[in-house]
């Protein structure tokens, strides 16, 4: 009987490849893509857009053309989505922080010292909150891939050392185009400013602003260290950035033209997030090197920090609705606690 199954099996596993028709050719037609991106080709999100183009030719024979486009050579974070929202752009890539005056519930991630480690972040990202966040972009014209890691932020500035909510007083100080970090940075006193990432170099140079607030990496990788004379250690907040695709072309993509852009996506964030962070390791002693002045922030005065902005996570409630609150808020209990299990 058992042989009987066996020998079954097989001949029907055998018969079925024998009738089964020869490998049909994937459906992929010969396609330009155009991704872009807001910081410098030598940066980590440069590096990690060349190896989504690699991973887009190779899955689709080459037929697939990825055309990487950074320095914001096709915009700003917001020109660009709203290119992929009017089917003008194919791709991006680009800060949730900056999605927020379209979804709303992107400010999720602006949540500041939610997360404790990246380890955390990519648990929630890649899981059923960062899933059910993506979804409500479809609505809105977008399609979201994967989150990358644009890392915990800190402050820069050309005037004085912060290192008590105090220091902040009447600084002039960049933030994302986002209402929850200009809210942020008021309550802790400075003049906050929204302004693109595209024209934050500029502005430093020229002291329209004192300061801004980014990863080491960023801090390194677009030379802040050359008009900024101090950084302090805050780590305020995670916030990612995220693949996009212009919902209109996704449309008009065969299946195995999407499999292929999310595998190569899949890859890209794995590379990303390990690259990211070796480099983010080093980042703080190469900072140093190039003669910032760096500081800690001790615990006493990020807890004033922390309680000074408190109020800023209400608004952000009420602007992601207590469904994503709640998983974001359950998933990092159960991550703590080491209870959480991986999707899948
Ligand atoms: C790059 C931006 C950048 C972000 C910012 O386009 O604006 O400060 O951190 O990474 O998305």
């Amino acid at each position: 009987m058992k042989i009987k199954t066996i020998l079954l099996a097989a001949g029907l596993a055998f018969g079925l490849q024998g009738i089964a028709p020869q490998a049909q050719a994937a459906d992929i037609q010969t396609r330009l893509i155009r991704f872009g991106y807001g910081l410098n080709q030598d940066s980590n999100q440069g590096r990690a857009a060349q190896v989504f183009a690699d991973e887009v030719a190779k899955l689709s024979d080459g037929k697939m053309q990825i055309r990487a486009i950074g320095a914001a050579a096709l915009g700003s974070d917001i020109q660009m989505q709203q290119a992929l929202i009017g089917g003008a752009q194919e791709m991006m890539v680009g800060s949730t922080a900056t999605l927020v005056g379209i979804t709303p519930e992107m400010a999720m991630w602006d949540t500041p010292f939610l997360f404790n480690s990246g380890e955390e972040a990519d648990k929630i990202l890649d899981g059923r909150a960062g899933q059910m966040l993506i979804e409500k972009l479809n609505d809105k014209g977008l399609v979201g891939l994967v989150y990358w890691e644009n890392g915990f932020r800190n402050l820069t500035n050309s005037q004085r050392p912060v290192t008590r909510v105090e220091d902040f007083d009447g600084l002039k100080l960049r933030v994302m185009q986002n209402n929850i970090f200009l809210d942020t940075f008021q309550r802790l006193g400075a003049n906050a400013v929204p302004l693109p990432f595209s024209e934050l170099f500029t502005a430093l140079e020229t002291k329209t602003v004192d300061g801004q607030e980014n990863p080491y990496n960023t801090i390194l990788s677009s030379k802040f260290y050359e008009v900024q004379k101090y950084l302090s250690v805050t780590n305020h907040v995670y916030s990612p950035w995220i693949v996009l695709a212009s919902k209109q072309w996704w449309d008009t993509l065969s299946a195995d033209e999407r499999d292929v852009l999310l595998k190569a996506a899949v890859a890209s964030r794995d590379f990303e997030r390990k690259d990211t962070r070796q480099e983010a390791e080093k980042a703080l002693a190469q900072l140093k090197a190039e003669g910032m002045q760096v500081n800690e922030v001790s615990p006493e005065e990020v807890e004033r920090m922390r309680e000074t902005i408190k109020p800023v996570n209400e608004q952000i409630k009420q602007n992601v609705g207590p469904a994503i609150w709640q998983a974001v808020q359950n998933q990092l209990k159960a991550i703590r606690q080491g209870t959480d299990r991986p999707r899948g």
